[in-house]
């Protein structure tokens, strides 16, 4: 039976070709995807075909691309090759991409992922021209069933002038139920309290809304997301996860954390998903999670009955764990509710259910300002995503990293951050597979020493607590946050001029 079975809109099925048509030089174009979830698989190609034929006739042809967050080869990757994305905003993870704000033709707004919707329904970025959105099923009354993501779509479908739907039938037709959509966000100052006081609560409604007179073009598909693999868990994640869960279980012992914990936020990359493997071999029961993504490694706690819920805004699995989550997805009805990313990640919602989040990162400082997007300051690897809305508000907050990188050429612990995403003020603690660092309540000099001894790769340690006593000794008048200022920055001009800190 068709997925679309409302009588207005089933006319309106075109091909890609033609709903890519829709789309003009210099649109606004907005998508729905999250994490390799949910994103339109076939107007993103044929829009990158025909910006590849105005460029070889000599007319330019670009886009902004807004999305919810990181999507697939298919849509940044295509279209970031075709030379055809003028601004991309919020996070990304797509190669290409990468390559084309690294090489500065593609402009980057880096926004926080709760910001990105109501910034955009703030008015901040402008006019929104067309939303790309992709479904599962759009009922006879014309509402709409999300997939495997939620993101800023119902965002995008209020703001657009134009909407292109995509129905995609790989997407389990019993998705429906899966969702929240919350329909009660409003300007300041017509602001009310987010009625959210437990994780798996439902506030909103469980489709999206369009308005049918918008609609311009609906692709009919069958094609799975994108699917990336994880990297097994190595030794070094493994002992990252254990120092972790170690810690857990003395915050439990201290009376910080009840025997349950609080809900869990797991962040983005391969050492997050194997902390929560590794929670999976653990005493731990009746978990819950109040997250943006759920990676192989959550849903690995949910199959072994250790994690009872989980509130998210999208799934981001590996290709085999997404075929059996389709194939068994009845059984995990009332367990797993897909939320706006406005509200997966809002603080009011972070901060009243005390979240503990846990996030990757590129490199800390001494004093646990933290880099979670740049190398070397200056080249983007994905994006800020969502850690800097949970571990700002968070109850607990933990970033996780290998000590060293690149076969051991870069410390990840460096005596001034070539960036920062998280600053001091907001880092609680760190964790390496040397070791933990908890900061909370310590003053700058005292967490620099706790940093180094406890997660400093060896190889650096000796030079990392030279940099800090040569720094305190070297400013009788500044010793709160002592630094050598010319020196802060020099472990990372020396790994560019020799390739090793
Ligand atoms: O690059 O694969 O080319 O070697 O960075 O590093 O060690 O595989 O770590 O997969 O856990 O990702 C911060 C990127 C960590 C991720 C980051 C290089 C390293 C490798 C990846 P190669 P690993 P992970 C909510 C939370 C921001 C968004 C976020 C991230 C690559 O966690 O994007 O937290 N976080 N969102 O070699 C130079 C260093 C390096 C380094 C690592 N110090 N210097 N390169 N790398 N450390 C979810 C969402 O928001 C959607």
């Amino acid at each position: 039976m068709s997925r679309i079975t409302c009588p207005t809109l089933r006319p309106r099925v075109v091909t890609a070709a033609e709903a890519a048509a829709h789309i003009r030089n210099g649109d606004r174009v907005a998508t729905s995807g999250f994490t390799g979830s949910g994103y339109p698989k076939l107007v993103p190609p044929a829009l990158a075909a025909h910006a590849k034929a105005e460029h070889a006739a000599g007319r330019d042809f670009a886009v902004e691309l807004w999305t919810g967050a990181s999507t697939a080869p298919e849509l940044d990757g295509i279209l970031a090759e075709a030379g055809a994305v003028s601004r991309r905003l919020p996070f990304q993870s797509d190669p290409r991409m990468r390559q084309a704000i690294n090489d500065g033709q593609t402009e980057y707004i880096d926004t926080h992922l709760s910001h990105s919707a109501q910034q955009a329904w703030f008015g901040f970025y402008g006019n929104l021209d067309v939303a790309v959105v992709e479904v599962a099923a759009i009922l006879p009354n014309g509402l709409l069933v999300p997939g495997s993501s939620v993101g800023n779509s119902k965002t995008w479908l209020d703001l657009a002038d134009r909407v292109i739907l995509e129905v995609n039938e790989w997407h389990p037709r019993a998705y429906e139920g899966f969702h929240d959509v919350y329909y009660g966000t409003r300007r300041p100052p017509e602001r009310l309290p987010i009625q959210l006081l437990e994780s798996m609560q439902r506030i909103g409604d469980p489709y999206l809304r369009v308005d049918p007179e918008k609609v311009v073009a609906i692709v009919e598909t069958n094609h799975p997301d994108r699917n990336l693999p994880f990297k097994p868990a190595d030794a070094d994640s493994q002992a990252i996860a254990a120092h972790l869960v170690d810690f857990l279980r003395h915050e439990i012992r201290v009376d910080r954390l009840p025997p349950s914990l609080l809900p869990l936020q797991s962040g983005v990359g391969n050492v997050a998903n194997a902390v929560m493997a590794n929670l999976a071999d653990s005493e731990f029961e009746g978990l819950r999670a109040y997250t943006e993504v759920i990676q192989d490694g959550m849903l690995d706690l949910i199959d072994s009955g250790k994690l009872t819920s989980v509130s998210a805004t999208a799934f981001s699995l590996s290709a085999e764990r997404a075929e059996a989550f389709n194939a068994n997805i009845e059984s995990y009805k009332g367990r797993i509710l897909l939320r706006t990313q406005e509200m997966s990640n809002h603080p009011e919602a972070v901060r009243r259910l005390g979240v503990v989040a846990i996030n990757g990162m590129v490199e800390a400082d001494i004093y646990g300002n933290v880099n979670s997007t740049h190398v070397m300051g200056s080249s983007i690897i994905n994006g800020i995503g969502g850690s800097g809305d949970f571990a700002r508000n968070a109850y607990l907050n933990f970033f996780v990293s290998n000590s060293r990188a690149k076969g051991g050429a870069i410390s990840s612990i460096v005596p001034f951050a070539s960036h920062i995403d998280h600053t001091e003020h907001d880092t609680q603690v760190l964790v390496t597979e040397q070791g933990l660092a908890d900061l909370r309540g310590l003053s700058p000099v005292a967490r620099a020493r706790r940093i180094i001894a406890s997660c400093a790769h060896p190889d650096f340690r000796d030079r990392l607590t030279d940099y800090l006593d040569r720094a305190i000794a070297a400013n009788p008048h500044g010793r709160h946050t002592p630094h050598l200022l010319a020196e802060a920055l020099s472990w990372h001009e020396r790994f560019h001029a020799t390739g090793q800190m």
